[in-house]
């Protein structure tokens, strides 16, 4: 997540990108896989025999920048540190590419309820940090890492939680595999094609084929990866088998969403999964005419209401809009022209949900305001109008 002030520095359309500086990592007073590499170390030994576990955790709903990451890492501390890491996911994978990524790759992810707490000495946290909304935590287990590119969460009081003793967040990184492309090439760890594979399809994803908030880190990653991928496992992620459901949802999406001058809103009730916020948010973004969209949904089994923005490149950063349309409620994330958030619902009665969706319409109206309010219809114009 970039704000829009370290955004519009690090990731210009017109090549303006920051240089992948070992600076940016030297915070911790030496190479930062070296240091990563000594905390591991420490807590491991301190941990005794019981505990010899690392854990690898990432938001709900990992998208391939989350699961790419955690692969590296993986890799990373078992290749490399000769550590015995375990990934573990909390909630299900729905997302159709998402699935065919893990499935495809072949990566072993543990499910997180599955998990023996005490044969951890620690975790480490990839793609989010510690007080997101979506990020779930172990108490009895310590967190000694964390890798990101999102924008901290604001400190509600003076108690950011506990220090981590390796944190890496780098904001104007477009994707964290790419930083932990850095680690894996800084500490000569070899590849292999599914690593390389899995971190390629984090960084295409997050970067839109660095097209979006990528900086040259990104770009060495990228290339690099790709040269060590399986190209042929990259097309069946990129096109993978779809349930039957998704069709009916895909139906629904199309007939609740609304056109408002620039902005396509999309407020669906209850969905079944969260991931479809966001690709439903994606995919009316490539309607001509459009230039942000947010799209959003009740997911019951998480007793959230989940909502994705999306912004084109013209049009600015995701994350104050973001802040905007919830102005308040809920916790939200996001970095360059992507923004999620997550609102609890009291419960998932109609009514409830109903008065969530009535306040966020209201306020996205809000922001398009006087400029072009006066023009629109107030219901907005389906989508799928007859021609
Ligand atoms: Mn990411």
């Amino acid at each position: 997540m970039i704000d829009s002030s370290s955004m519009s520095q690090d990731a210009g359309s017109d090549g303006s990108q920051m240089p992948a500086s070992p600076e940016a990592t030297s915070d911790f007073g030496m190479a930062a896989v070296q240091h990563f590499r000594e905390v591991l170390e420490q807590a491991r030994a301190a941990a005794g025999d019981q505990r010899k576990g690392l854990l690898i955790l990432t938001h709900r709903g990992p998208d391939p920048d989350a699961i790419g990451a955690c692969e590296g890492v993986r890799h990373l501390c078992s290749e490399s540190f000769g550590l015995e890491a375990q990934v573990a996911t909390v909630g299900r994978i729905h997302r159709a590419e998402n699935l065919a990524m893990v499935r495809a790759l072949g990566l072993e992810f543990s499910t997180y309820d599955d998990i023996a707490p005490e044969e951890y000495f620690g975790a480490v946290l990839v793609d989010t940090q510690p007080r997101f909304g979506h990020t779930f935590l172990p108490e009895d287990i310590e967190l000694l890492a964390v890798f990101d590119h999102h924008v901290p969460p604001a400190a509600e009081d003076d108690d950011g939680g506990p220090e981590i003793a390796h944190l890496d967040v780098r904001l104007g990184i477009g994707a964290t595999a790419s930083i932990i492309y850095e680690y894996l090439r800084d500490a000569g760890c070899n590849w292999n094609r599914t690593v390389a594979t899995a971190l390629f399809c984090g960084i295409r994803y997050d970067t839109a084929d660095l097209s979006r908030n990528s900086s040259s880190l990104d770009e060495e990653a990228y290339y690099s990866t790709f040269r060590e991928a399986d190209r042929g496992l990259i097309t069946q992620i990129n096109h993978p088998p779809l349930p039957r459901v998704y069709y009916s949802e895909l139906t629904y999406a199309l007939s609740e969403a609304r056109q408002y001058g620039a902005l396509v809103l999309c407020l669906l009730g209850t969905i079944s999964h969260p991931e479809f916020v966001a690709e439903m948010a994606d995919f009316f973004l490539r309607m001509n005419g459009c230039a942000w969209v947010v799209v959003g949904g009740a997911v019951e089994e998480d007793g959230q209401y989940v909502l994705s923005l999306r912004t084109d490149y013209a049009f600015g950063n995701a994350y104050p809009l973001m802040e905007r349309v919830l102005e308040g409620h809920g916790s939200f994330g996001g970095h360059g022209h992507i923004a999620g958030a997550r609102i609890s619902l009291a419960d998932m009665g109609e009514s409830s949900i109903n008065s969530v969706e009535r306040g966020l319409r209201s306020r996205a109206l809000a922001i398009l305001g006087a400029a072009d309010g006066d023009s629109l219809l107030p219901e907005g114009r389906p989508l799928a109008d007859t021609p």
